[in-house]
């Protein structure tokens, strides 16, 4: 396949080898291959049943990697970072998720693009605005900016 862009999700809210969770979204952006753009870290109240903030970024890379394969790299990662797998939105030491490819949508077993959720996510929009807010999400016809500022006006402030 040849050279695409993706709009990769990053969060962690614990503790790694690299130290506390923006020492962990670093190192990972670090791990990754083909990175442009870097949104900065944001912390973030948790959303589901971990107790812990997270540190939440967002990156355009580019790869000629097909969504599942650029899929399987970033799980390789998480695991290299030490993730387990455990209670669905547990406390985790890395999470990297596909958000957005610039070829479009994608679905496969486990994987679809663009992110199922993505849209009614702060912690995904507001760094992801700060690199690609031009970017239209192809499902909803919005772009990026115009998604942040609709949950923005939503959001509960912390
Ligand atoms: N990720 C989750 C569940 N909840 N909350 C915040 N604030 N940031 C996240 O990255 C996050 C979350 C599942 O991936
Ligand atoms: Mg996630
Ligand atoms: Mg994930």
């Amino acid at each position: 396949m040849t050279t695409s862009t993706y709009a990769i999700a990053i969060g962690s809210n614990r503790r790694g080898r690299h130290g506390g969770p923006t020492s962990e979204v670093c190192a990972a952006i670090a791990a990754l291959d083909g990175v442009w753009a870097v949104a900065p870290v944001i912390g973030s109240a948790p959303l589901g049943p971990s107790l812990r903030r997270y540190a939440n970024t967002a990156v355009l890379l580019d790869s000629d990697l097909s969504p599942p394969q650029l899929l399987a790299r970033l799980k390789a990662i998480e695991r290299a970072f030490g993730r387990r797998r455990g209670r669905r939105w547990g406390s985790r030491v890395i999470d990297l998720d596909i958000v957005l490819w610039s070829r479009g949508c994608w679905s496969g077993p486990g994987l679809t693009v663009p992110h199922v959720a993505f849209r009614t996510r702060d912690f995904v929009l507001r760094p992801l605005a700060r690199i690609a807010g031009g970017w239209r999400d192809p499902v909803s016809g919005r772009t990026v900016r115009q998604l942040h500022q609709l949950v923005d006006r939503a959001r509960p402030r912390d």
